[in-house]
């Protein structure tokens, strides 16, 4: 007994340990094959690239400290001669994820990071999740369908007591859905300026478009009396959602990730790659109630298959008929009701203020028409007058080989080398911009310092994502360099992004040298895609 007494804490207190320093991680390992499929979420049948043959890819689930291994299969072979017009090469972008700095080569942004995996040919990517928790996303660079969700669950969530459910069935995965191949459309932009606008949204995978098929929309199903945490993810090429419920208010409870003070509010404004995490309360009679959710990003006119009054999903209430709302499809409250969202109003549950920045940069938008740039491209978007175009040498080899300042790069690559262990602000001046760029910043979080759309300024707790909207009124961000490596740091906008919207913060280069050790499998990458035919890359 003596023996038992006075093991038995020495044993709890080194799990304890082990499980806070993490030096025993639990590994939790996925497989997504990467498959052409003919899919038809709104009716429509077109060919797909895609995570095992669905749309959304399968849900992947962590928990808080998990070492995620998530191997990918590279199967886009099979129907080769009839899925022209799409990449046949690809790599997993794990939106959100900040990577250990010893594993950020795992971070999946072709040629800033890493070269695409050929067909026939697998990854593993090691995503070690640490303090994480949250919504996030995982995709391929391009518009053809590869999306789906990535869910770190805490155990011990500390805003646990929110909400009674939380599980597979509350994820609304909402994104705008397009009929034709992401190649041509690209062609298209890039030859006449003209931004291609969806042919839909999906909501959880199931849209209507003008002339099209009654799909069955999607059902979330709750509980009368119960709380559910929604976690609502804007995976869009393009498009933005303005979502609301029907009858119903929604607490914003997290940001990107990042544990918020309860918010209510009954409409929210999602931008390409953000995330909500909201309460919805069954508290209205029992019944059917439309989730709105409103695509933005261009208008009917130049696509007649978009009506944005489809994009909708439906509230179902137990003991209500399995039928849609007999209410009207409307574009959620109307302009006097609505308590929008506003992004400078979310507050950190845990609040840590910006500090003071040590290097300012400032980054001012613009497009350039008819512009010859080296890719042949005839729409340029550009940060300072640059468009991004991928170097055929990942960011990250070329640093490992020891580039160390702005000039081992090529001005294309709009690679800004900053010092380790530094604050830096990015300022958005007002412009004349007439669209909200989601800008996105790999690995990291930011702290929202002023947001488009309000004057506030805001250091002390100031919320902190990896999405805000850069646009006409101006925003600031600043994030620290702390995370040694290359972080690709663009508009989330596939279209403008593709067109050079984009830039890398490369964080710390000798730091990355130290720090950042690539395995056997990831440095064999490059070789095998550069000598693939073209068609293949
Ligand atoms: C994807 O499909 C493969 C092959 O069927 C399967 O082994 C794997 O578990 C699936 N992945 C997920 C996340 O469901
Ligand atoms: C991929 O493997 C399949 C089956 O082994 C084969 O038919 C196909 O030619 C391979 N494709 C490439 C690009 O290597
Ligand atoms: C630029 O391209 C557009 C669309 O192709 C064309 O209408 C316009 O005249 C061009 N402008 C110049 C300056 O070449
Ligand atoms: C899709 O392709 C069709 C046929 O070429 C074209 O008419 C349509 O404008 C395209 N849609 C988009 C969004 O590019
Ligand atoms: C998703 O992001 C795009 C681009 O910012 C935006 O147009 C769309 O409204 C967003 N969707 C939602 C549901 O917020
Ligand atoms: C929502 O509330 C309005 C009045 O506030 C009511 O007219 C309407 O019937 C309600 N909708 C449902 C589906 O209960
Ligand atoms: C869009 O869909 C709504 C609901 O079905 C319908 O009432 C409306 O007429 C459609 N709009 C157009 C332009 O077809
Ligand atoms: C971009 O180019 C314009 C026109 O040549 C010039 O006026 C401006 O100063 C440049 N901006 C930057 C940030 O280099
Ligand atoms: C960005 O801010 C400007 C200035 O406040 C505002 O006019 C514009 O509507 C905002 N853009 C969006 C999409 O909210
Ligand atoms: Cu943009």
């Amino acid at each position: 007994m003596k023996l038992l007494a006075a093991t038995f804490p020495a044993f709890l207190s080194l799990f304890v340990a082990a499980a806070v320093t993490g030096r025993s991680p639990t590994f939790n390992d996925v497989t997504l094959d990467i498959v052409n499929a003919d899919l038809a979420p709104d009716g429509f049948t077109r060919s797909t690239v895609s995570a095992n043959g669905t749309f959304p890819g399968p849900l992947i689930r962590a928990n808080k400290g998990d070492t995620l291994r998530v191997t990918m299969n590279n199967k886009l072979v099979i129907t080769l001669s009839t899925d022209s017009g799409m990449r046949r090469s690809t790599t997993l972008d794990f939106d959100g994820i900040f990577f250990d700095t010893p594993n950020s080569y795992n971070e999946g942004t072709p040629f800033v990071t890493t070269c695409p995996v050929g067909p026939n040919a697998s990854y593993t990517y090691e995503l070690p999740l640490g303090e994480q928790t949250g919504t996030y996303w995982y995709h391929s660079q391009h518009a053809d369908g590869l999306r789906g969700p990535l869910i770190i669950y805490d155990p011990d969530d500390p805003q646990a007591d929110l909400y009674d459910v939380d599980d597979e069935n509350t994820i609304w995965f909402i994104s705008d859905w397009w009929h034709n191949k992401s190649l041509a459309m690209l062609e298209s932009y890039q030859a006449t300026q003209i931004i291609p606008v969806a042919d839909g949204s999906l909501f959880n995978g199931a849209g209507r478009f003008n002339g099209g098929p009654e799909v069955s929309y999607s059902v979330s199903t709750v509980e009368s009396g119960k709380r559910y945490r929604m976690r609502l993810i804007n995976a869009s090429a393009r498009s933005d959602f303005t979502v609301s419920i029907d009858n119903h208010t929604m607490t914003v409870i997290a940001a990107d990730g990042v544990a918020t003070n309860p918010h209510v509010v009954n409409t929210i404004d999602l931008l390409a790659g953000q995330r909500y995490d909201v309460i919805v309360t069954g508290d209205q009679p029992v019944g059917n109630y439309w989730i709105n959710t409103v695509l933005g990003g261009g208008t009917p006119r130049r696509n007649p298959n978009l009506n944005i009054t489809l994009g909708r999903g439906i509230l179902h209430y137990e003991g209500a008929p399995d039928a849609e709302p007999t209410t009207p499809m409307t574009l959620g409250p109307d302009e006097a009701d609505r308590i929008l969202l506003n992004e400078w109003e979310l507050s950190p549950l845990v609040p840590i203020p910006a500090p003071p920045a040590d290097i300012e940069l400032s980054f001012f938008t613009s497009m350039t028409p008819n512009a010859t740039s080296p890719s042949g491209f005839n729409t340029e978007w550009n940060i300072n007058n640059i468009s991004y175009v991928s170097p055929l040498v990942p960011t990250l080899v070329k640093i490992i080989d020891g580039a160390n300042s702005e000039d081992d790069f090529g001005t294309k690559e709009n690679t800004f080398v900053l010092p380790a262990n530094k604050v830096i602000q990015i300022t958005f001046p007002p412009s004349d911009e007439d669209e909200l760029h989601p800008f996105h910043l790999h690995g990291n979080n930011f702290w929202v310092i002023k947001s488009n759309g309000s004057d506030i300024v805001n250091e002390v707790n100031p919320i902190r994502r990896d999405v805000s909207g850069a646009g006409a009124g101006g925003t600031t961000l600043r994030f620290t360099t702390d995370r040694p490596g290359p972080w690709f740091f663009h508009c989330h906008i596939f279209w403008h992004m593709n067109a050079g919207l984009a830039s890398v913060m490369a964080a710390g280069p000798d730091e990355t040298r130290a720090q950042v050790k690539p395995d056997a499998e990831w440095d064999d990458l490059c070789d095998a895609y550069n000598a693939l035919p073209a068609e293949l890359q």
